[in-house]
Order: C-alpha cells, then structure tokens, then sequence
C-alpha cells in the first residue's frame, strides 16, 4: 500500500504542476495549502520539513522529497500503472530523464537570467549555453509531434506545459508555434483546467486573508 502522499502547496506556483499530475495519476493525496504572501512557508514548522522554505514540497510516509522535477520523477514511478513513466528498461526512459533535467539545468537558470536582465556567462561555461539554444532545443524536440517523447503524454509532458505557458505568459519564453499548439493542447485537459480553477479561487482566499492582515 502506498503511503499517505501530502503536498505542500501554494497557488499559482510550480506546486500546481505537481499537483496537475497527482489528478493525471488519479492519486489520493492531502493538500497542505501555505500562504507564500503571509510568510507561511517560512514558519519554524514548514523549515523543518524543508529548509528552503518552497513548494512544491512532497511528504511521502517518511520521505521528504523537495525539488519539482524529483517529485514528479517519483510521483510517475510509484504509480507505474498509470503510465505516465517509460519504465527503465524503454529506450525512452534516458530522454525522459533528459527533458525532466533540463528544465531545471537549463530552462529555468536560463529564464532567470532574462528576467533578471542578467547578462548571460559566456556560452562555454553557462550550465545552459545560451538562451537561444535552450529555447531552440525544446522547439525542436515538439516539432511534429504532440508531446515531448512523441505522441503518448508522460509525465514530463506536465513540467513543460506548466513551464512554457507560465514563460509565455510573462513575456519571458518566444512564442513560437510549436510552444503554442503544445501548451494549447496541454490547458485543454481536465485535470488542469480544474487545477487552475481551484488556484484562482485559492489565490483570492489568500489575497483577503492578506488584506486583513493589514487592515
Ligand atoms: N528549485 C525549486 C524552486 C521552488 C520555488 O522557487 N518555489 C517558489 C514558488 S514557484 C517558492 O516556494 N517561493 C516562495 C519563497 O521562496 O519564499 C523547485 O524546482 O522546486
């Protein structure tokens, strides 16, 4: 029997991908919502469980797993009959791993760096090159195909749908036509739109709940 999965969450935030995949994986799970605007995740009870402070946070029975892309690693391989994970032994299992590690080598310290307007190191010795060619790497993995590893959604598939509308959305990501069509196809699922759904009216609950706190 699995353990008890609870999911330490805030709204709007990488934890809803991890959260869109529980609803994929059709998981129980609890919901450990944190108000990020009130200082909830810096509580001496969360930094117990996570020094960093951040969500998605998993607790697992006595595993404490933090780091998006580790928890949706383990999320898809403890409900292996789901399928949303290419088993070890499948020749997609190493590209699967690729695009999962990638987002956080190279996607995001690139997007941060943009954002930031820092200017990039030089390309032989930045962890992801240039932002040209990691943008260029992820359009060329969707050419012609629906998903990241082809035409079967895996559950690296919710990383880069979150991740590409979220860049997009703030100005930060090219929108090219492979993005678009790709994260298009993505929101039109279920499980995400009634994620978003939820984290719009969660969001506003701690919107009040932060004006009150200063009124
Ligand atoms: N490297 C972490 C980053 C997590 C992260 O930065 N989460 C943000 C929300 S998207 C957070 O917890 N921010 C609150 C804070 O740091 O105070 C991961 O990949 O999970």
């Amino acid at each position: 029997m699995t353990a008890q999965v609870e999911l330490f969450y805030a709204p709007q935030s990488r934890a809803s991908g991890v959260r869109v995949l529980l609803e994929e994986l059709d998981a129980p799970y609890k919901l450990n919502v944190l108000n990020v605007k009130l200082g909830e995740n810096r509580r001496p009870d969360f930094l117990r469980i996570n020094p960093a402070g951040k969500v998605p946070t998993l607790v697992c029975g006595e595993s404490v797993i933090t780091e998006q892309v580790a928890i949706y690693i383990y999320l898809a391989d403890l409900f292996p009959e789901k399928g949303l994970a290419p088993p070890l032994d499948d020749p997609l299992r190493g590209p699967y791993l690729r695009w999962f590690v990638h987002m956080a080598s190279c996607f995001e310290p690139a997007l941060v760096d943009r954002a930031m307007k820092r200017e990039e190191a030089p390309q032989s010795v930045s962890p992801y090159g240039s932002f040209d060619t990691v943008m260029e790497a992820m359009r060329n993995q969707l050419s012609g195909q629906d998903y990241v590893l082809g035409n079967t959604m895996t559950a690296v598939d919710v990383l880069w749908g979150m991740g590409l509308r979220w860049g997009m959305m703030f100005g930060l990501v090219p929108e090219f036509e492979e993005f678009k069509a790709y994260t298009d196809r993505f929101f039109a699922r279920p499980a995400v739109q009634n994620v978003l759904h939820d984290d719009q009216r969660l969001a506003s609950e701690q919107d009040d709940a932060v004006k009150r706190a200063v009124e």
